[in-house]
């Protein structure tokens, strides 16, 4: 039984509000049954739910990628492993913290800084092998860590921060064997632990094996990824280093979305299965999967590749904002790629277009019409000894606040009314999935006279919430700001749920 698994059962005995005991006499076993006390009325959860760490790490919402390394000098996306240390050669010093500047001001909470790629080169002065930044002779790559860099830039920024390292490993002579594993790359992930106990997110990509320059010995190795690189030791070690940080991918803390072009499924479930096939529903997740694994999108900012080369062209802003809204708007997060150029900074095409990018974000979503709004549901739980479970907790922008309906109903609505009509384009919903993903049919409705109910977004799907939807009313991701409705009041009709719906916000824009 993995710890993973062990755990998700421990939470579930330890949360459950009915405890069974068996009496101590084995000939006659009896079956006890007793109700934990539940002082503060809490709804119960429906598992799987994340564990902090991915509670946290869902928080985050976007964030940057930065493709920088040996590739962006050499004009490869996959170098081979072979290419000169001192062809990694800055042609001014590396400056992490403008990248994490940048994409601030594009509304980023923060970002991953690539610093190994399937090539092998180190972007920092490891002691698992040469073949890293020290050993090139370029003067302003000399003395320069872009890993300890990186991270005290985020830190004094207040971003989050971690870092990609590949598993694969095109120069290292000992890839394929346990020791590259033990004394290599398990090694290297602990050193970049090392750079922060805040990390949120460590990155492994997929791309596994093949051929390269193994200790400089073209040849081609394949190894077995589900095994060989003894995931839950890496995932404990790293977990003492930095206890926040989410091990993407291989590391089994959240999905990949199953495409590299910046969206997800409208309907998006965080549950997932594990041991039962299949094993990932990328883009949509599994309704009765029993594991938490939230879905991130890995998406390009620049085309055509990953790392900066001349043909590199930013997204418009308003594609971008499309973007967002099919990742964060549907339960996903999105990690959005802005690869540095040769001199080791963001390039200006880039600078400007996060920013404009940034703005629009801003003033689409400036004014929450939600917080002037008189709120009602249909139905709400009794509130427990010192917590409420009102309406108002919607619109409270506390995360850590939520609305409840009473048990067993899942059929309810909620109304938010103005006293003057208002301009809307945008409903976010939230539900508090710390008690699990709940919400399985919704719909989005509003009047302009009070009385007569007309559907919004009829286009689009409304089937689940999770952590974050946004839906656009004209149902358009492409051209979604439009004139908007006048509304003098929004209804949330929520259809099914597999539980009491539970949920923390609701924002109108
Ligand atoms: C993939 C890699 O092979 C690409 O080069 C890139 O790093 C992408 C984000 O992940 O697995
Ligand atoms: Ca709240």
């Amino acid at each position: 039984m993995n710890n993973r698994f062990l755990h998700g059962v421990l939470t579930a005995l330890a949360l459950t509000a009915t405890a069974t005991s068996f009496a101590q006499n084995p000939t006659v076993m009896t079956l006890q049954t007793q109700v934990a006390p539940n002082p503060e009325n809490e709804p119960r959860p429906v598992f799987p739910v994340p564990s902090d760490r991915q509670w946290q790490w869902q928080q985050t919402e976007f964030y940057a990628f930065f493709h920088y390394g040996m590739n962006t000098y050499v004009n490869e996306e996959w170098g081979k492993g072979n290419e000169s240390p001192n062809s990694f050669a800055p042609t001014e010093k590396p400056d992490p913290r403008q990248w994490l500047e940048a994409v601030q001001a594009a509304g980023m909470k923060g970002g991953i800084a690539v610093v190994k790629h399937h090539d092998g080169f180190c972007l920092w002065p490891t002691a698992s092998t040469d073949y890293n930044i020290s050993h090139s002779s370029s003067p302003n790559a000399q003395g320069v860590n872009i890993a300890e860099l990186f991270a005290k830039a985020a830190q004094e920024l207040h971003m989050k921060y971690g870092f990609y390292v590949s598993p694969w490993d095109r120069n290292n002579g000992q890839y394929g064997t346990d020791s590259y594993v033990k004394d290599v790359f398990l090694k290297q992930c602990a050193e970049l632990a090392k750079y922060g106990s805040d990390q949120f997110e460590m990155w492994f990509d997929g791309a596994n094996g093949g051929d390269g320059y193994y200790g400089g010995k073209n040849t081609t190795i394949h190894i077995d990824r589900s095994t060989y690189y003894d995931v839950p030791n890496l995932r404990d070690s790293i977990h003492k280093l930095s206890p926040n940080i989410i091990l993407w991918g291989v590391g089994g803390e959240a999905r990949w979305i199953g495409n590299e072009d910046g969206w997800a499924g409208e309907t998006n479930w965080c549950n997932e299965n594990r041991g039962v096939a299949p094993e990932r529903n990328g883009m949509y997740g599994t309704e009765n999967g029993w594991f938490w694994l939230p879905g991130e999108s890995d998406a390009k900012f620049t085309n055509p590749g990953w790392f900066w080369s001349q043909k590199s062209k930013p997204m418009t802003a308003e594609r971008t904002f499309q973007m967002y809204l099919e990742t964060v708007g549907r339960n996903s997060t999105l990690i959005l790629n802005c690869p540095p150029d040769r001199s080791g900074k963001l390039p200006q095409d880039q600078v400007s277009r996060l920013k404009e990018f940034g703005k629009m974000l801003k003033s689409r979503f400036q004014t929450n019409l939600a917080k002037s709004a008189t709120i009602e549901a249909s139905s709400t739980r009794a509130h427990g000894a010192t917590r409420s479970y009102a309406a108002n907790n919607l619109i409270d922008e506390n995360p850590d606040t939520y609305w409840a309906a009473e048990d067993d109903v899942k059929d309810v609505t909620l109304t938010l009314k103005w006293n003057n009509p208002q301009t809307v384009r945008y409903v976010t919903l939230q539900e508090y999935v710390r008690l699990g993903q709940r919400v399985k049919s919704f719909s989005v409705e509003y009047t302009t006279d009070g009385s007569t109910w007309k559907p919004l977004a009829n286009k689009v799907k409304q089937t689940t919430i999770g952590y974050k939807r946004i839906i656009p009313l004209n149902g358009s991701t492409a051209n979604s700001y439009g004139s908007g409705y006048e509304a003098r009041a929004i209804r949330i009709h929520i259809k099914d749920a597999k539980a009491c719906p539970v949920m923390s916000e609701i924002a109108i824009y």
